[in-house]
């Protein structure tokens, strides 16, 4: 049977390309790149060249730093608490100001650090999905105010935010800004340059890397304090030896995915335009969000009176693998404030489904996904309406 993969947004296949400049760092070059000796120090420009790969990436500055982490969750469990220890804990800033629609990485660390003291304000989105400017004026208090952390675009809806005008607005206020870019990069273009972020957190196995590896831009001069101490690595800001293999990987995984954006915005989108169009024609079916104000590759659809676990598990014995959201919030607040920010009705929440494309989806896979959707539709549809 065919197998199509439309869970991008969860994680992607390893780049083959990706996966070939990883090899030698198992049993050849695998020495400790805190080892003085030939094998600890031949992995240098490996590393040296795989952080010029992410710097260039992201458009990062020299004095800027970019910790290579295990994940985009450690990256998000980084900055909140670091914020908490060295700001929230010690003066009058005791305000974070965050998303209703963050990822659970940043949701449930937030309620963590809330009942540690901090003051968390969730924003609302508008009623396209976004969170405007207005939105976060309205809570940004100079006074009060240390951290804004938002995500760069929504992993459940594709939903891009305004984030240069955020993150200008944040540091207007003299704050610190911090976005989760990990659904942005590789799908739109993220540069640190044009958009004055302190921290943005992002992972490999977003972009067709490996899992397990990511990392954490700090803007020059911006204090962090550690999450993990024991050892030198990371210039003392992330103790731990570092994975090699991973972090060549990482880079290159870069460096790809910003070559391809022209591709992803053209092609990938074509292919997911094609499967929405298809979508839209069968009946009550809703696509959340403008497709112009999403990431190129993502479409969360509803289809009314099916329920979506129902419908995975359907295409799923066809080989179509979707999901209803994010694979790691599905019953809790990231899911359904996303929703109810966007008045989805409660009905409707409980029929999303995720597709998310990526550049190794072909036309052919979208083809046969299209005529699978179709036939799930009417078979569910009839059954529901039968019993
Ligand atoms: N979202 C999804 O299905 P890790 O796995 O720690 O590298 O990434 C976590 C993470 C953080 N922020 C955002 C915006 C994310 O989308 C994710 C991962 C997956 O939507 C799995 S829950």
């Amino acid at each position: 049977m065919k197998q199509v993969y439309l869970d991008n947004n969860a994680t992607t296949i390893v780049d083959p390309l990706v996966k070939q400049a990883m090899d030698p760092f198992f049993c050849q070059m695998f020495g400790n790149p805190n080892s003085l000796h030939r094998f600890g120090t031949e992995t240098h420009p490996e590393m040296a060249l795989a952080l010029d790969r992410l710097y260039a990436g992201i458009g990062a500055g020299d004095d800027d730093d970019i910790l290579i982490n295990g994940c985009a969750t450690e990256g998000n469990n980084t900055v909140l608490k670091s914020v908490f220890w060295d700001i929230i804990s010690r003066t009058e800033k005791k305000r974070i100001i965050t998303t209703q629609i963050e990822h659970p990485a940043v949701l449930h660390t937030c309620q963590f650090l809330e009942e540690k003291g901090a003051e968390v304000v969730y924003l609302p989105v508008n009623d396209e999905g976004i969170v405007t400017p207005e939105i976060l004026r309205a809570e940004l208090d100079p006074e009060k105010t240390a951290l804004v952390s938002i995500m760069w675009a929504n992993n459940e809806t594709g939903l891009i935010n305004p984030l240069k005008e955020l993150a200008e607005m944040t540091k207007a206020a003299g704050a610190l800004f911090h976005s989760d870019a990990v659904q942005a990069i590789g799908k739109i273009p993220v540069n640190v340059q044009d958009v004055p972020v302190d921290f943005l957190t992002f992972s490999a196995h977003k972009f067709h890397g490996p899992k397990g590896i990511g990392g954490l831009y700090i803007r020059s001069g911006v204090e962090l304090v550690p999450l993990l101490h024991g050892g030198e690595q990371m210039g003392g800001l992330r103790a731990g030896t570092i994975n090699v293999a991973f972090m060549v990987a990482m880079g290159l995984a870069m460096e790809i995915a910003v070559d391809a954006l022209e591709y992803e915005d053209r092609e990938v989108r074509r292919l997911r335009d094609k499967l929405e169009d298809a979508l839209l024609a069968l009946p009550d079916v809703d696509i959340i969000g403008k497709r112009e104000l999403r990431t190129p590759n993502t479409i969360l659809a509803s289809f009314k009176g099916i329920e979506g676990e129902a419908f995975l598990w359907d295409l799923n014995t066809k080989g179509v693998a979707a999901s209803t959201g994010s694979a790691c919030s599905s019953e809790d607040l990231q899911a359904d404030a996303t929703f109810q920010a966007m008045n989805v009705d409660a009905d409707l929440a409980h029929t999303g489904v995720r597709f998310s494309l990526s550049r190794f989806t072909t036309e052919d896979e979208i083809d046969y996904t299209i005529g699978v959707i179709k036939e799930t539709v009417t078979r569910l549809r009839t059954i529901s309406s039968t019993y």
